[in-house]
């Protein structure tokens, strides 16, 4: 077998392989802890599955080479193809879908496109400012359920004309909370015996739940979807609009129902766990670096002063330099997609190992971003980092939080406008103050999140 001679955790045994060592709850961070002692490339199996971790900036970089590899549909995004379908994220790049998909959505998400959706955000953002006004005074706020509720709300208005509504109520939106337990579920996969009759009976609680969250997932789709045809003389502008009733240019062809719902609730979740954890471990950052806010606030108070109320304009949002700066800062320590398959065209190999076309590889972004090529202290929170000139004298390549090549994300735009938006209109507003003694703990659900990150705001 060619990755035999690869190296794996130690007190690998038959069958379970390296369950024993795994951490279900935080696979990829259990990657960085196991990087120290295997080095840039090395194996895992779990029950029969392997996976090639590659931590090391030169065969990371290698990894992205698209004429060699490509992404892998890996074990938990098969799993997701229950939900999501051959949908833009979870599709085979040769299923006609994704590139049919890819041709009509792109232009929705072009940098110019941006200024479409720049007024909802800023609605959705003030929504969001509102609801900590009133809390302000009262303890401290329960920070990644509300990004949370942000990042809902202007996906599903911007995408879908639809209105979760979500700071009328205290509790996460019930869509946000089954979205995010299949998401854990679906996180889970590989560590589950792969004896579909056996997982019936071991896993037979999470099972349950696992459909009764996809029955009200649908449901809420279906909904989306069908209170756009009721009313289909409506003027819309809008992702759904664009699916419903544009062509592929370069075959003419429409996506079908089944396709659509399929997308829908991809840009539901890809539009909004991920910028509701950017905008968590921002906040944390900020909170706990005070030097930092001080200067993203001294740069607000260039566009807007103090004693004014902002009222940013789409270009405006490209003036914050340094407000985006330490967003590409706390992608890098936080890379809320803390890495992305990959698999050999063809037989090839990697780090000196024989790899073989189609085996299953990940490229560990989070170990990556955090490697001595990035300086003396690649763990210190440093926005000064993506200064050009600094950007220029480090190798290129080793930057991947939004992935790589043709199936990188779409929505980085997007998701770079609404949080760059987000948090300057939370730091001119509020003085950010951690909870005394809160350590951060890191769960991944697909995705990072901050567990139990609350912070006190102090209107300014
Ligand atoms: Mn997004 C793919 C990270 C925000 C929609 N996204 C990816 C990939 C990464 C990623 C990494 C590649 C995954 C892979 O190789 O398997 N995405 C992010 C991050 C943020 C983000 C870190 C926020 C910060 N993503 C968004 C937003 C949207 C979105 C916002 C939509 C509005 N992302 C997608 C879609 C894909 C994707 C769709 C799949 C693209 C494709 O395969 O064609």
């Amino acid at each position: 077998h060619s990755t035999s001679t690869l190296p794996h955790p130690p007190h690998r045994i038959p069958i379970l392989g390296d369950l024993l060592t795994a951490d279900p709850a935080r696979p990829t961070q259990n990657f960085v802890d196991l990087t120290r002692r295997l080095g840039p490339i090395f194996d895992t199996k779990i029950f029969n599955q392997h996976l090639t971790v590659v931590s090391g900036p030169a065969q990371y970089t290698e990894l992205c080479d698209e004429k060699r590899f490509g992404k892998h549909i890996g074990f938990s995004i098969q799993a997701a193809r229950e939900l999501a379908g051959d949908a833009l994220f979870s599709a085979y790049s040769t299923e006609s879908n994704w590139s049919r998909a890819h041709n009509i959505l792109m232009p929705a998400f072009a940098l110019s496109a941006m200024k479409c959706y720049h007024d909802t955000m800023l609605e959705t953002v003030r929504g969001l400012i509102a609801y900590w006004d009133e809390r302000a005074h009262d303890g401290t706020v329960d920070v990644h359920t509300d990004t949370s509720k942000l990042t809902l709300e202007t996906i599903a208005r911007i995408g879908f004309g639809y209105h979760f509504d979500p700071f009328t109520r205290t509790k996460p939106d019930p869509y946000a909370a089954a979205v995010s337990r299949l998401f854990a579920f679906l996180g889970r996969s590989a560590y589950r015996i792969p004896v579909p009759w056996m997982e019936a009976i071991v896993h037979r609680g999470e099972i349950r739940q696992k459909n009764s969250d996809m029955t009200y997932v649908r449901q809420v789709i279906d909904d989306v979807i069908q209170s756009r045809r009721q009313d289909p003389g409506g003027q819309f502008d809008d992702l759904l609009q664009l699916m419903l009733t544009t062509a592929d240019p370069e075959t003419g062809q429409f996506l079908d129902d089944e396709n659509v719902r399929n997308q829908v609730f991809t840009f539901l979740n890809a539009g909004h766990e991920t910028t509701s954890g950017t905008l968590s471990f921002a906040l944390h950052l900020l909170a706990t670096h005070p030097d930092v806010a001080d200067q993203a606030r001294d740069e607000l108070h260039s566009l807007w002063p103090a004693d004014t109320d902002p009222d940013p304009e789409f270009g405006d949002i490209h003036k914050l330099r340094y407000l985006r700066r330490v967003v590409d800062e706390t992608l890098r320590l936080w890379p809320i997609a803390p890495g992305f398959f990959r698999e050999p065209k063809q037989d090839t190999t990697l780090g000196g190992y024989t790899v073989a076309a189609g085996q299953a590889m990940f490229a560990l972004t989070l170990q990556v971003h955090r490697d001595p090529v990035w300086g003396e202290d690649p763990l210190a929170f440093d926005p000064d980092r993506f200064l050009p000139e600094r950007t220029r004298s480090r190798p290129a390549g080793i930057y991947k939080p939004f992935g790589t090549g043709m199936r990188s994300c779409i929505g980085r735009q997007f998701a770079l406008h609404e949080t760059v938006l987000a948090l300057a209109l939370i730091l001119h507003r509020y003085d950010l103050e951690p909870e005394p003694g809160y350590q951060l703990e890191v769960a991944e659900e697909f995705t990072l999140k901050p567990v139990g990150l609350r912070l006190g705001l102090r209107r300014l």
